[in-house]
């Protein structure tokens, strides 16, 4: 384990300290650990939804003191700027590894670059960026086209037989977690009888996903058959302006979204969503015994995707009472 310093230390001598005991970059300790504690700032994306708060607390619970962990945590409000900002303050402050769930794809190569040219890792966990790999030391996250095409194939194989209009609430424009559940879920209803009205972004958030969906059905009334939503979220906005417009969710307007947190379960195993695909926001294990291995110097793969599973109304039903988010 790379020699430690004392982040209290730090704070009390400032940049002396950081020349007198010849910090290798990166090679800060949690302020008032042992020699053993990894200091990790993590680059949260915000708290948008409640896959996010999930999110938030498994790697919270993960990187804790007790597991060894001084974690210095920052939540970008999902502002992609902000999160930058963010990442740059963690090598500023000369930390022992960064975990990083980045809200866009791109714009990362310069930051990742000052991280590698520090000697500081980047472990990516839910979303993945552009950049080249060579920049992060390994991604834990999901399949989002899988979880796409799962949702593509429902809406197919239950409704691509007969003429059916379709709306789509997208996730965060250029997030990794949109982009290919957009991929994965068009390749799934191509060749069917499927038409999409309209698709535009809710940004992840019950309400913007509630405000779009009143557009929709402004614009298109009841000719919209079934709603797409990337996530639980925009999908319980929704049913806000579903019901306000004297519709039934689940029944006049079928609805299928991804994440599948509690709100949403509710909502499925009382009728008012139709299928939703899991997307697991418990990360913050395995990322932990990530950062571990990277920081000893152990190698580790260069991804880890996390399974999911999909429910229909009466499998909600049965699962809703053992759920951990
Ligand atoms: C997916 C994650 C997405 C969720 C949303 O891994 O990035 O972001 O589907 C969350 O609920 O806001």
């Amino acid at each position: 384990m790379k020699a430690k310093k004392t982040l209290a230390g730090l704070a009390l001598v400032g940049a002396i300290a950081l020349t007198a005991t010849g910090c290798a970059g990166g090679g800060s300790t949690a302020g008032g650990g042992g020699d053993d504690v990894i200091t990790v700032g993590f680059a949260q994306t915000g708290s948008e939804s409640g896959w996010r708060s999930a999110n938030t607390e498994s790697m919270k619970e993960a990187f804790s003191e007790e597991n060894g962990f001084n974690l210095i945590f920052n939540a970008a409000d999902n502002k992609p700027e902000a999160q930058i900002a963010a990442v740059r303050s963690f090598i500023n402050q000369g930390v022992d590894a960064i975990v990083l769930a980045p809200i866009v794809t791109d714009g990362w190569d310069d930051v990742l670059q000052e991280a590698k040219d520090a000697n500081i890792p980047v472990i990516l966990e839910d979303r993945t960026v552009s950049a080249s790999e060579d920049l992060y030391a390994s991604w834990i996250g999901l399949d989002f086209e899988k979880e796409g095409e799962t949702a593509g194939t429902w809406v197919a194989e239950n409704f691509g037989s007969t003429p059916t209009n379709l709306v789509i609430l997208e996730g965060t424009t250029g997030s990794s977690a949109a982009t290919d559940r957009a991929t994965g879920f068009a390749k799934a209803i191509e060749g069917t009888d499927i038409t999409v009205l309209d698709s535009q972004t809710g940004n992840f958030t019950r309400a913007e996903g509630k405000t779009v969906m009143e557009g929709f059905l402004q614009k298109y009334g009841s000719q919209i058959n079934l709603l797409f939503a990337h996530n639980d979220d925009m999908g319980l906005g929704a049913l806000d302006a579903i019901k306000a417009a004297g519709l039934k969710p689940g029944t006049d307007i079928k609805i299928v979204t991804i994440d599948a947190v509690k709100d949403g379960m509710t909502a499925l195993a009382e009728g008012e969503f139709n299928y939703i695909v899991e997307c697991n926001p418990l990360l913050g294990e395995k990322t932990a015994e990530v950062v571990k291995k990277v920081v000893a110097g152990e190698s580790v793969d260069k991804q880890y995707i996390v399974e999911d599973q999909a429910f229909d109304q009466e499998q909600a039903k049965a699962a809703l009472p053992d759920r951990k988010y």
